[in-house]
């Protein structure tokens, strides 16, 4: 294949978040997040597993900013997490929180390494939650107080600010069907949760701005969704349906368009939608400078008429949207491996809300590599060539919809640890940098020094 060259200035990088690496849990006065409080509970995550130690980042960070700069990385995205700051969520501002990542700022900036900060990766702060979380419009108010405080003391030397992770994952499998964190199963409140948390989204970027952030975005994990019969219309009415429930719910309202209206119909069958107040789509849709992609895998679905589907983490589908089955090479999280999907969104995204620049910040792929006390490759040596030809797929797709046009900014692996992946705890493995949670040793896999040549050559 011949060489691909990425754009000048093309940001390459790794992302992680707190709770997934930082370890750390009770040190210098970090309050317990719903996290902490999920993974105690019997039965929701994999073996009891917790990020109460994780791979003990918090103590480690330096060696771990030696190792990025090592691997020639240019930007970092790291999340900041709230409990550290605020250990009740509000109120009075926590400093030995802040100087970790005052810390950990100064050290990547050393290297030159540009952090890009994401403020909530789903750590929660537990008494937020008691109050009723992200169904609690509070929560958006104090999220924008949050993001003050962590701008105060780094906004000196952060340039690039995004608020949120993954706000599907948050309300959808938070608040509806259960497996993260809080673990409800209420649909009304999944939508709740949606509307609370894009407007704490558009609460803490039009304050962010006020503060003078130079640059202020999301992250989402916009979904490429297929039918399973490209010639059917209840396989395109699915379609339709999954993609406003995914898509359309956030990407409308943060780009100026509010909530779209077969999206606020469907809600309203679960939930009266007086949570969306008059002002609000004007709030969650302050301007953005970047929109973070996340992307894995597409998602095929299917229409029913009898009743049969089974809904996924979609509230109401239940019975009329069948999720297919993924098919073809999957990874270890049992996700399909579709590279040609990541241009398609792109393109769609670009096309559909044209001017915002984007970003893939999180791609990547779970695969059961083993090394040191395990099953060594060799000394030292983790060979993971199922994750390196991932990688290579979805950059070639990442290329493509450059070629065709979408502004696409920067890509960051997903991720440059393993870690604590939620419910399936430390079982899975997304790092290029192979963790032995025994000894803490970090061992970069081939596909932390293959991704250190396509940097170099800043292409493929
Ligand atoms: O580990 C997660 C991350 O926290 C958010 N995006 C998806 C990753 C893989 O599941």
């Amino acid at each position: 294949m011949s060489a691909l060259r990425f754009p000048e200035n093309f940001v390459w990088g790794a992302a992680t978040a707190a709770y997934q690496i930082e370890g750390a849990a009770h040190d210098d006065g970090r309050g317990p997040s719903i996290w902490d409080t999920f993974s105690r509970t019997p039965g929701k995550v994999h073996q009891g597993h917790t990020g109460d130690v994780a791979c003990d980042h918090y103590h480690r960070y330096a060696e771990d900013v030696a190792l990025m700069a090592e691997l020639g990385l240019r930007a970092y995205r790291f999340s900041v997490a709230w409990p550290r700051i605020q250990p009740d969520g509000s109120g009075p501002v926590n400093p030995r929180g802040l100087d970790f990542y005052d810390r950990l700022t100064d050290a990547l900036l050393a290297r030159g390494i540009d952090p890009i900060v994401t403020l909530y990766h789903w750590d929660l702060p537990q008494t937020l939650s008691d109050r009723g979380g992200w169904t609690n419009r509070e929560t958006a108010e104090h999220f924008a107080d949050y993001a003050l405080a962590v701008h105060a003391r780094l906004g000196d030397r952060i340039r690039t600010w995004t608020t949120l992770n993954e706000p599907w994952c948050s309300a959808y499998l938070g608040y509806g069907n259960g497996v993260h964190a809080p673990g409800e199963q209420d649909p009304g409140a999944a939508f709740s949760a949606v509307h609370h948390l894009l407007l704490g989204h558009g609460l803490a970027a039009r304050a962010l701005r006020s503060a003078g952030a130079e640059t202020v975005g999301i992250t989402v994990n916009p979904a490429d969704v297929r039918p399973a019969d490209p010639a059917s219309a209840a396989d395109a009415a699915a379609v339709r349906l999954v993609d406003g429930l995914h898509n359309r719910i956030f990407l409308d309202p943060l780009t100026g368009a509010g909530y779209p209206d077969d999206v606020l119909e469907h809600v309203s069958r679960l939930v009266a939608p007086t949570f969306v107040r008059d002002g609000d789509e004007k709030t969650i849709a302050a301007p953005l400078d970047l929109l973070g992609v996340n992307f894995y895998a597409p998602t095929y679905v299917a229409g029913r008429t009898d009743g049969a589907g089974g809904g996924g983490a979609y509230p109401g589908t239940e019975g009329a949207v069948e999720f297919l089955p993924p098919a073809g090479p999957l990874t270890d999280m049992g996700w399909m491996i579709e590279p040609a999907a990541l241009t398609r969104l792109l393109e769609r995204i670009a096309t559909d809300y044209p001017g915002v620049p984007l970003m893939i910040t999180e791609n990547g792929a779970a695969f059961p590599d083993k090394a040191g006390t395990e099953h060594p490759d060799g000394p030292g040596q983790v060979v993971d060539a199922d994750r390196i030809a991932y990688l290579d797929g979805h950059l070639r797709a990442a290329h493509e919809a450059i070629a065709r046009g979408v502004d696409l900014r920067g890509y960051l692996v997903w991720s440059l640890l393993d870690n604590f992946e939620w419910a399936e705890g430390y079982r899975k493995r997304f790092g290029i940098v192979h963790v032995d949670y025994l000894t803490q040793r970090r061992t970069p896999k081939s596909s932390a020094r293959w991704y250190q040549e396509v940097i170099s050559r800043n292409g493929l």
